[in-house]
């Protein structure tokens, strides 16, 4: 079977260009087989070229005869190939040279430059992939973590559309009582009231099938955030309590100068290391106080704009001194934000009781008792991190499907169009109310796999890939 949704054949460089072993042109669409013909040459000179099988010879510019490169080359017919056309990849030397001195050949030929992504959006409108299967190509390439490629692989597989195929068939079928059941009752509140019992049950089954596990996807979307991002750790605090201490001793390296002067650290200084196989990303800030020159006051200005990105904040108190209103400003700035609170030089004789920690600021924040000098707080410290706030989204989502922000944002919407069918159906509103309801919660459902075909969306999607994915 041959797919002729597209009359054009398109190419691209499809690895990264620069000196490397390997590079690879990708071709894809109806002519890419008599294009590579035209260039490639074998040993054979009556070369047949059969599907899902790999070429060994030359590309040659059949204009001067000139030798380009030494390739192999794959040839694979429609429909069993990643856009559903005939693909040709072509693996050659990689050097900037080659590479564009190969596609400049192809385009020669006939064939287009692709778009970012525009490999994977054939795949996807040749029917090959849903929408969220193309997210999770993107995902695969950028997954910053373990579990982030193992959840991509999942979606890449297709879990999530069988979930949602799943809940648009119960949703439809209730439509179907439903409608069966408007016209027996010809839109008779009466009858609508003798039906209770029946309505009931439909409701059961929507809430059980569909509306409670959509919830339960939901909630995961925060952890699964962290898996795919990784985590952002912030450490902050007033002068002098030990952040850049702490961010070298997480580190495991000496990346901010440390030292006893308070007003050290004056920019936010930025690293990462793994932890539970998840990227985390660390900022150090600079001490906020009450009276900074101009420098430090940008310094903290930045302090508190990265307060805003933090995943979770590290607050430090110096234990060996009194608290003071610089801790107090420090508090107030961590108003919106997730923190614990890190009492830092234990090492030392403490200055205060730590229930004045409790009744001043923590609320329901943990608070960890640390000496930034010992190793075992610093390794104790790193354990409950990765309990906290990496184990626990990884056990939540070891075999479940979590939604990215789009997705989201329709699971959302269809979680409120359900809401407002249940609505109704409890108040024992006409059956017509309910049923476009529960079309509304359905069409949110087709949006997550890409059924509405919405070019904008479709661009906005396909731009985040690379060329030539
Ligand atoms: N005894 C002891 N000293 C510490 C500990 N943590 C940090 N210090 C010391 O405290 C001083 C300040 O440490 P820094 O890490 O520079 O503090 P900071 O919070 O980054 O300070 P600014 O950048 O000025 O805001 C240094 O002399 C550190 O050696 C600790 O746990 N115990
Ligand atoms: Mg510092």
């Amino acid at each position: 079977m041959d797919f002729r949704l597209f009359q054009d054949t398109i190419c691209a460089i499809a690895t990264p260009i620069g000196e490397a072993g390997i590079g690879l042109v990708r071709i894809s669409g109806p002519d890419a087989l008599n294009l590579a013909r035209s260039i490639f040459k074998s040993r054979d000179s009556e070369q047949r070229f059969n599907s899902h099988t790999l070429y060994y010879g030359w590309i040659k510019d059949p204009s001067s005869g000139e030798l380009v490169d030494e390739v192999l080359m794959s040839y694979m017919a429609a429909p069993r190939t990643y856009t559903r056309e005939d693909v040709i990849e072509i693996n050659c030397h990689s050097g900037y040279a080659v590479l564009n001195r190969i596609l400049e050949l192809v385009i020669g030929r006939g064939a287009r430059i692709a778009e970012p992504g525009e490999f994977t959006r054939r795949a996807f409108l040749n029917g090959r992939i849903d929408l969220s299967q193309a997210e999770a190509v993107i995902e695969v390439i950028r997954s910053r973590s373990e579990q982030g490629l193992l959840l991509a692989n999942r979606h890449l597989r297709g879990d999530f559309r069988s979930v949602i195929e799943g809940w648009r068939a119960a949703l439809l079928q209730a439509q179907t009582y439903l409608e069966a059941f408007i016209d027996f009752s010809e839109d008779l509140p009466e009858e609508v009231e003798q039906e209770a019992p029946a309505y009931r049950s439909l409701l059961d089954e929507i809430r059980k099938e569909v509306i409670e596990p959509l919830e339960s996807v939901l909630r995961r979307y925060e952890e699964g955030r962290v898996l795919r991002e990784g985590l952002t750790l912030v450490l902050v605090g007033k002068p002098n309590v030990g952040k850049s201490s702490m961010l070298n001793a997480l580190l495991g390296k000496d990346r901010a100068i440390v030292n006893s002067a308070p007003g050290t650290t004056r920019d936010v200084i930025e690293d990462s290391f793994i932890l539970a196989g998840v990227q985390v990303r660390i900022l150090d800030t600079a001490g906020i106080h009450h009276q900074p020159d101009e420098i430090e006051s940008f310094g903290i200005e930045r302090a508190l704009r990265s307060v805003s990105e933090a995943d979770v904040v590290l607050w430090l108190l110096d234990h060996s001194r009194p608290l003071t209103s610089e801790d107090q400003k420090v508090y107030e700035a961590l108003s919106n934000s997730r923190y614990i609170v890190l009492l830092n030089k234990s090492d030392l004789t403490p200055a205060f009781e730590v229930e004045k920690v409790h009744e001043l600021f923590a609320g329901f924040a943990p608070i960890l008792g640390i000496s930034v000098k010992n190793p075992h707080d610093i390794e104790r410290l790193k354990t409950y991190l990765a309990e906290t706030f990496v184990m626990r989204p990884i056990e939540c989502c070891r075999s479940e499907i979590i939604p990215n922000l789009r997705q989201k944002e329709c699971l959302e919407n269809a979680r409120s169009a359900l809401a407002r069918a249940e609505e109704l159906m409890v108040s024992g509103s006409y059956g017509e109310l309910v049923s476009l309801e529960l079309q509304s919660g359905r069409k949110q459902l087709e949006a997550i796999l890409g059924w509405e075909n919405d070019g904008e969306l479709l661009d906005r999607i396909f731009s985040q890939f690379c060329i030539g994915k």
